[in-house]
């Protein structure tokens, strides 16, 4: 019992740190491909004097995510699995987009279409989580 009681305080001492949020997402949407697989697209606008670490995502929708990079070498493409998160520079716009930083998801529920949305949580390192609904499409939005 007073092990619980410890953890209560020290869980209500952590969420009463004031993380202020300076991360701010745009621009969200995911793409669907075949075999309940895809990837989801954001911008993110790290408004802080400090880096900030995009440590990981997860959605009820999905039974993996991963944060993934897309790089190409000797013209092969490949995707690497960033195990220690994305960094985004202090003051500086980090974009998710095709080609580079995205998060894949996988085993994503069936009977999923074109145009619902699905729901992703960020989690951050200094900054408070954010949720997502992107829509699924095919190709990216024109914005
Ligand atoms: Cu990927």
């Amino acid at each position: 019992m007073k092990r619980l009681i410890f953890l209560f305080t020290f869980f209500l001492f952590i969420s009463s740190q004031n993380v202020s949020a300076h991360i701010e997402v745009s621009n969200s949407w995911a793409r669907l491909v075949p075999n309940g697989m895809g990837a989801l697209y954001f911008d993110i606008q790290n408004s802080h004097s400090e880096s900030d670490i995009l440590i990981r995502a997860s959605s009820p929708n999905a039974k993996s995510v991963m944060l993934h990079e897309t790089q190409r070498k000797d013209n092969i493409t490949s995707m690497k699995h960033l195990m220690m998160g994305i960094k985004i520079p202090e003051n500086k716009n980090l974009s998710l987009k095709p080609g580079s930083f995205h998060i894949m998801l996988s085993g994503l529920d069936k009977g999923l279409k074109l145009g619902d949305k699905i729901e992703v949580l960020l989690e951050f390192k200094n900054n408070e989580n954010i949720t997502l609904y992107p829509t699924l499409k095919i190709k990216p939005p024109k914005l």
